[in-house]
């Protein structure tokens, strides 16, 4: 069935068409998640990683009620310069977003089901959401954590960010049935740093061997996505203990001025870059990349099991 709303780029649709390798990335970390020009750089940067590894991008947002799937660089400068104004777009709100013909950038949640609406499987973020610090008097689970259990997308990410609480998003996965697979570790990595102290549920080394059990998830058809985590660079990396300190105060001074529901993370974040001048920005950057070039491999490696059927 043909979907009434959806915008499939030019490009991605003849590569999807042609069965060629595409990755799917989000707008909230375009308009919430990093400030503006830098933002709207790595954007395209990140674009280009995806490119250099073989795959087709694919950024996703929602621009006059158009679902958009790939975006030309004036929609990603559009975006970007919004920053924060721009509507942050999680499942509840796809189709108001729509009903309006409003702007919305995607989280992951959202990005995921508009990414399985265009048939792409893998996408490549920074960090998703997960259980926050205090969740069990707050009840502050993100919705990407649902969609994981649901949507048939696999997430590289740099791990679980500390903002968050790492055991409870961890069990929180368990229970919904989606797997944490380290890329090359078998410790959890907790975003800034490269380690923390959980671990995965499995450590593959390869890209193929990620492709090989996401092909083998979907074709008996069990539902959901997977978290592909991937440490940050080990040069980029922050320790931990700094770190944990500017998450205390941002999370105190959260509390201070009652901020709750969807503006919590980006407030966290803003927070985290702010008290780190600029340190965690460089990281996030290049766990970014380095996240897209992992990504567009294991695209790579997924569409040809697809084509050997
Ligand atoms: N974590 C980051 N950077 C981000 C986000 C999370 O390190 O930009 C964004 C993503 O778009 C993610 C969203 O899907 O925040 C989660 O928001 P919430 O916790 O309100 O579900
Ligand atoms: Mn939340």
């Amino acid at each position: 069935m043909l979907n009434p709303y959806l915008d499939i780029h030019p490009d991605v649709q003849t590569a999807l068409n042609e069965g060629r390798p595409v990755v799917a990335l989000e707008s909230t970390i375009i308009s919430h998640g990093m400030p503006y020009p830098e933002n709207v750089q790595t954007a395209l940067r990140v674009e280009q990683a995806v490119r250099e590894n073989g795959a087709v991008p694919a950024t996703i947002a929602i621009l006059k009620g158009r679902l958009k799937v790939g975006l030309s660089r004036e929609e990603i400068a559009y975006l970007g310069q919004q920053g924060q104004s721009a509507v942050k777009t999680s499942r509840r709100d796809i189709p108001f977003i729509v009903a309006t013909q409003g702007d919305g950038a995607t989280t992951v949640a959202s990005t995921m089901i508009l990414a399985n609406m265009a048939g792409i499987r893998i996408f490549a973020t920074g960090g998703i959401g997960g259980v926050h610090r205090g969740a069990e008097t707050s009840f502050d689970i993100s919705a990407d954590l649902q969609e994981l259990a649901h949507t048939k997308v696999a997430v590289v990410c740099a791990g679980i960010k500390s903002i968050l609480d790492l055991g409870l998003t961890l069990e929180y996965l368990e229970t919904q049935g989606v797997p944490v697979v380290g890329y090359q570790t078998s410790t959890l990595p907790a975003f800034y740093s490269r380690e923390s102290a959980f671990g995965v549920d499995y450590k593959l080394d390869t890209p193929e061997q990620i492709a090989t059990a996401l092909d083998a998830k979907w074709k008996m058809a069990l539902e959901g996505g997977a978290v592909i985590a991937n440490p940050i660079p080990g040069s980029y990396s922050l320790p931990a203990g700094d770190i944990e300190y500017v998450i205390r105060s941002a999370l105190k001074e959260m509390e201070k001025e009652g901020i709750t529901g969807k503006a919590s993370t980006p407030f966290l974040l803003a927070k985290v870059a702010e008290m780190t001048e600029g340190n965690s920005l460089k990281a996030n950057i290049a766990l970014i990349l380095n996240n897209a070039a992992l990504a567009a491999k294991i695209a790579v490696a997924y569409a040809q099991l697809q084509r050997r059927r």
